[in-house]
């Protein structure tokens, strides 16, 4: 075994990747990354033994948790020369914060279950040694290790919502404990009921960080309101922009605009368009492509400049023409494409590279035509409230269906687009994040001019369809958000997922089904208490499903 990574949904034989990733992470970069993870619970050690002690922690200690945690997370960074640095200055930063506590006479010795805060090194080869020896499997028992894992991975996807929040200025210091707290938990001897309570109170954390994120991106852009995004294209050359970052989108547009060069968004950034903020860029044209996992087609045949500001990075063909015109920002990067540094006090990135490349470029070939439709969140909704609540009362909406979620490269996966498709005509999709496309350009109609699908925006917008669901549950006057006709089949793929999912069972929502698989994770026994205690259900096929989604 080179590795041992189960983390997200395509995981090798829905058991754990142990050669190379099936994202194509090297065996060298999954152990960096869990040599880095190991360093993480060190500095985290302190920072929360600091936090005991009255210390403001700085902000950039806790940038630093946040960040390396969102690199680690699936399919955003494949560069192991960044994760040497990063494993170099997490050494650095650790033993600061050690000397820190040591001064403030804390203890510096603690009986963790790891040497993370004291083990030491400068070069890579030792490094390379120490990282196959702290993995996952270093937790011999497996609902200890599933637990544990469960809450690292809701934190991660929970850092790279805090992390787009702090780029626009948001920040929320319990956020940053939380996250660190957990990581620290994970080296404690704690049982499997204190773990599964720092579980559920990891999707408390969810909420309120795809809250503040939430704020963050309506405080600065607006609300996102209903948008014909064109999917068509324009003869000037373009830069396609993927990822979730907003700030990034922000900078890109200003940048751009009068250089002749058009911006395109791909997969998650779709939602961009929905707010008032990015409208006013008449270079701003439409989507090009389809979700993640589609890249490498749909970047061949953009012709341009692509940037990534999050995950999901495929690595590209050995054929392919575009390799040498990817650039990376942020947490993201990948061996052989360019990165973009980040931004310094607050000011813009500087994407002038990029838009000079863009100019020598040929405009995009067109794949596709017409519009799609979306900017369902939550002020949007609310503002057609009085609409929808007269369509479930007089029955022409019988039933909504939430499902938010990813996209994947699983064949099974159809299951969504079926679903979708055979849905009776007077139910409605509720969706946010990548895994709306596998229905979003189906002509599936309207009713009474409500979409049949609502696309709330990225994945972290799930955090509307929550907001919705609670308004619903007032206008109606129920007594418990599972009594609305509101069916959750919801679609994973990464850790940012996993959040979603937390946040929503603290949300009290039950019975949400979960595919195309369960987590490798979940070991039987943790499977089986989200099951008893949350109705957590796997799915079948779609006409069972939707025989017995449509029966209760
Ligand atoms: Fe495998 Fe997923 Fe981990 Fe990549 S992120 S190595 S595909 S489990
Ligand atoms: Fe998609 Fe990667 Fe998860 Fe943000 S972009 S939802 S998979």
């Amino acid at each position: 075994m080179n590795m041992f990574c189960y983390q997200c949904q395509e995981t090798a034989h829905n058991t754990g990747c142990t050669i190379k990733g099936v994202c194509g992470k090297t065996s060298e970069v999954a152990n960096l990354q869990d040599l880095l993870m190991f360093l993480l619970k060190g500095i985290s050690y302190s920072t929360v033994e600091l936090r005991k002690a009255g210390v403001k922690i700085p902000a950039y200690t806790n940038r630093f948790v946040m960040e390396s945690l969102f690199m680690t997370i699936t399919n955003a960074n494949f560069d192991k020369e960044r994760f040497v640095i990063r494993v170099r200055e997490a050494i650095n930063l650790r033993d600061e914060l050690l000397l820190e506590l040591k001064a403030k006479g804390g203890n510096t010795s603690p009986d963790l279950d790891c040497d993370c805060i004291t083990w030491t090194t400068e070069s890579v080869k030792e490094m390379e040694v120490k990282a196959g020896n702290v993995g996952i499997l270093e937790t011999k028992n497996e609902d200890i290790r599933s637990l544990r894992e469960l809450l690292i991975y809701g934190i991660k996807g929970m850092a790279a919502y805090a992390e787009h929040a702090s780029n626009l200025g948001y920040e929320d210091d319990d956020i940053h404990a939380f996250m660190q707290e957990a990581l620290v938990a994970t080296t404690q001897e704690l049982s499997g009921d204190e773990l599964t309570v720092l579980v559920l109170k990891c999707g408390e954390y969810g909420v309120k960080t795809m809250a503040l994120l939430d704020k963050a991106n309506t405080s600065t852009y607006g609300n996102p309101e209903i948008t014909k995004v064109n999917i068509g294209v324009r003869n000037n050359p373009g830069i396609l922009i993927s990822g979730h970052d907003l700030r990034d989108m922000q900078d890109l547009l200003e940048q751009t605009e009068g250089t002749g060069v058009d911006v395109y968004t791909h997969s998650e950034m779709l939602p961009a368009h929905y707010y008032p903020a990015f409208k006013k860029y008449s270079h701003f044209v439409g989507n090009y492509g389809s979700a993640w996992w589609r890249q490498n087609e749909d970047f061949e045949s953009f012709n341009g400049v692509i940037l990534f500001t999050t995950n999901c990075i495929v690595p590209p063909r050995s054929t392919s023409t575009y390799a040498d015109k990817v650039y990376t920002t942020g947490a993201s990067g990948f061996t052989g494409f360019q990165h973009i540094e980040d931004r310094k006090d607050g000011q813009p990135k500087d994407f002038s590279k990029l838009i000079e490349h863009a100019k020598q470029c040929k405009a995009p070939t067109e794949i596709e035509s017409g519009e799609i439709i979306g900017g369902f969140a939550h002020a949007q909704v609310f503002a057609l409230a009085d609409k929808v609540v007269d369509a479930v009362k007089t029955g022409a909406i019988r039933k909504f269906f939430v499902m938010a979620g990813c996209d994947g490269r699983m064949k099974g996966r159809n299951y969504y687009t079926e679903f979708a498709e055979n849905l009776p005509k007077d139910t409605v999709i509720l969706t946010a994040g990548c895994a709306k496309y596998r229905y979003n350009k189906l002509p599936l109609g309207d009713i009474g001019g409500i979409p049949r699908v609502l696309d709330a925006g990225q994945c972290n917008d799930s955090y509307s369809l929550a907001l919705i669901a609670l308004k619903l549950k007032e206008v109606f006057e129920l007594n418990d958000i599972n009594e609305l006709p509101i069916a959750y089949n919801i679609a994973w793929y990464e850790q940012k997922a996993v959040i979603v999912l937390l946040a929503l069972l603290s949300l009290g929502v039950k019975n949400i089904h979960l595919g195309p698989t369960l987590p490798a994770f979940l070991s039987p026994n943790v499977a089986k208490v989200l099951v008893d205690n949350f109705g957590i259900g796997s799915i079948t096929t779609p006409d069972e499903d939707m025989k017995m989604f449509l029966a209760s």
